[in-house]
C-alpha cells in the first residue's frame, strides 16, 4: 500500500465520520421525546437537567423528621410606614435544615399587619406586587408561585406565628412582607448554605 492510497482512504473513513456525525448531530437536534429516546444516555442526562428545577421540586411543608433544626427569631419592628423593618437583614441557614422562625408582629398600629415570604433572588418587588393583585381575599398570597418559595399567614399586631418549613436548595434569596406598600422597608437576604 502505498502512501497515495493510504491517505485517499483515509479520506474516505473520515468522510464516512463525518457523515455519522452529522446524523447523530441531526437526531440529536430534533424536537420533542422521540428525539430524546433517539440520542444516548449522556444527551438525555443533560437535556432533562432545567435550572429552573432545584426550586421548582422544592417543597417548603416536606418537613425530613431527622432533620436538624434551625430556630430564628424574627421581630416585625415599628409602629407606621416610615419606621418599620424586619429585625434582622440577613437570615442563614443550613441547607437540609428545618427552619424554625418565630415571628413576632411587636407593632401595636393597626396598619402594620405583617407576613414573611421567601422569594428567589431579585423577584421580591414582583411578590409584592402580584400580592397586591391577589388583595386580602387571598391574604396576600399569590396564584402564582413560580418565583416564591414560602409564605405565611398576614399577622396582625402584638401576633405572633412560628414558621416552620424545610431550607430551600443551597442558595440566595430574599425575605418579603408582601403587606400593601411594605416590602422596601421590609426585606432582607435568606441564604441557604
Ligand atoms: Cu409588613
Amino acid at each position: 500500500m502505498n502512501t497515495k492510497t493510504n491517505a485517499k482512504q483515509q479520506t474516505k473513513i473520515f468522510s464516512l465520520l463525518l457523515i455519522a456525525a452529522t446524523t447523530s448531530l441531526i437526531f440529536s437536534c430534533g424536537s420533542g421525546d422521540n428525539a430524546t429516546k433517539e440520542t444516548s444516555a449522556d444527551t438525555v442526562a443533560t437535556d432533562s437537567y432545567k435550572p429552573e428545577s432545584a426550586t421548582a421540586v422544592y417543597d417548603a411543608a416536606k418537613i425530613d423528621a431527622n432533620a436538624p433544626v434551625m430556630e430564628v427569631k424574627l421581630d416585625a419592628l415599628g409602629n407606621s410606614m416610615d419606621v418599620m423593618s424586619f429585625s434582622m437583614p440577613e437570615i442563614r441557614v443550613k441547607a437540609g435544615s428545618t427552619v424554625k422562625i418565630y415571628l413576632n408582629n411587636t407593632s401595636k398600629d393597626a396598619a402594620m399587619k405583617h407576613n414573611f415570604f421567601i422569594v428567589k433572588n431579585g423577584t421580591m418587588e414582583d411578590a409584592a406586587n402580584a400580592a397586591l393583585t391577589a388583595g386580602s381575599d387571598k391574604n396576600y398570597i399569590p396564584d402564582d408561585k413560580t418565583n416564591i418559595l414560602y409564605t405565611s399567614k398576614i399577622l396582625d399586631p402584638g401576633q405572633s406565628e412560628e414558621l416552620v418549613f424545610a431550607a430551600p436548595p443551597v442558595g440566595e434569596y430574599q425575605f418579603v412582607c408582601t403587606y400593601p406598600g411594605h416590602w422596601q422597608k421590609m426585606n432582607g437576604k435568606f441564604i441557604v448554605e
